[in-house]
């Protein structure tokens, strides 16, 4: 297939697998490889057009369960601040574990990775949180970057909180030059449904706009960082500054191609 990119004007697609694509979220350190191999290879096709990729993960069974155990999005908290301190060091090599299953995949379909994990250069949570982006612009023939929802420092006395991937979404996507389409991959449905997906009855919303309602499925049991809501929130956030961001079904990661070659396809377009 005949993509847009010119070697001229590269285009920047920056995408997100989601916790609930490339993990069982309900069990521990469960990767779902055979996902994660299908989005490589469409990676890799991305790459071959000469597209600029970024990629983003996030944590799935590999964080939120540990994290919301201890209550790491909340900041220290000395009445368990040992528990703590230990599961800060479980989740950030859990989700350099999930890292490298991820950037393993992305290996074998051809393409090269530098892992930039958020401890090392962000600070601070939510999407003020502070941190150099620059290493993130590269030539397209360099190693793609990819980063992921971490543990991170902050700046008070929470002394450390979690840092979504999609807050994450939201500053690369605002910030870096040349963005043309931003996607949020999701494990379990089409796109923004307009209720919670395993409802029967439930119906894909083929574009989506802040002032829309819709009955969300958000399960605070699961994942503290606030699982659809939040990705449609930031997703919102980056549609002021980027023509193309979708929610789609990342077990059809082809979908990708269809928004970069034709603009449209089966899933949700956020619109300013
Ligand atoms: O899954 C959360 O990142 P997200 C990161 O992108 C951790 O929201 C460690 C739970």
């Amino acid at each position: 297939m005949h993509l847009m990119a010119t070697m001229s004007n590269m285009p920047r697609v920056i995408v997100k697998l989601g916790g609930g694509l490339i993990t069982d979220k309900s069990l521990y350190r469960q990767v779902r490889l055979d996902r994660v191999d299908a989005v490589s290879a469409v990676i890799r096709e991305l790459k071959d057009s000469g597209y600029s990729v970024i990629i983003v993960h996030g944590a799935g069974s590999f964080g939120h369960l540990e994290a919301r155990k201890w209550k790491l999005s909340e900041g220290y908290n000395r009445d368990i601040s040992k528990e703590q301190a230990n599961a800060v060091t479980r989740v950030r090599s859990d989700m350099d574990d999930l890292n490298e299953y991820i950037v393993k995949s992305l290996m074998n379909a051809g393409v090269e990775c530098e892992v930039m994990p958020p401890r090392k250069w962000a600070t601070g949570v939510g999407v003020e949180f502070q941190g150099e982006l620059d290493m993130f612009v590269r030539d397209p023939a360099l190693p793609v970057p990819i980063t992921f929802g971490d543990v991170v420092e902050t700046s008070d006395d929470t002394r450390f909180g979690i840092l979504s991937g999609d807050h994450i979404m939201v500053r690369l996507a605002c910030e870096m030059p040349d963005v043309s389409a931003c996607v949020f991959l999701l494990g379990d449905a089409d796109g923004l449904m307009d209720r919670p997906p395993d409802e029967p009855g439930a119906v894909l919303l083929p574009t989506w706009k802040s002032d829309q309602s819709f009955s969300e499925s958000h399960n605070p049991d699961i994942d503290i960082t606030g699982g659809i809501m939040l990705k449609v929130r930031c997703a919102s956030l980056i549609a002021r500054d980027v023509e193309h961001v979708w929610l789609l079904d990342g077990t059809v990661p082809r979908r990708i191609i269809d928004i970069v070659s034709r603009g449209d396809t089966v899933g949700t377009r956020i619109l300013h």
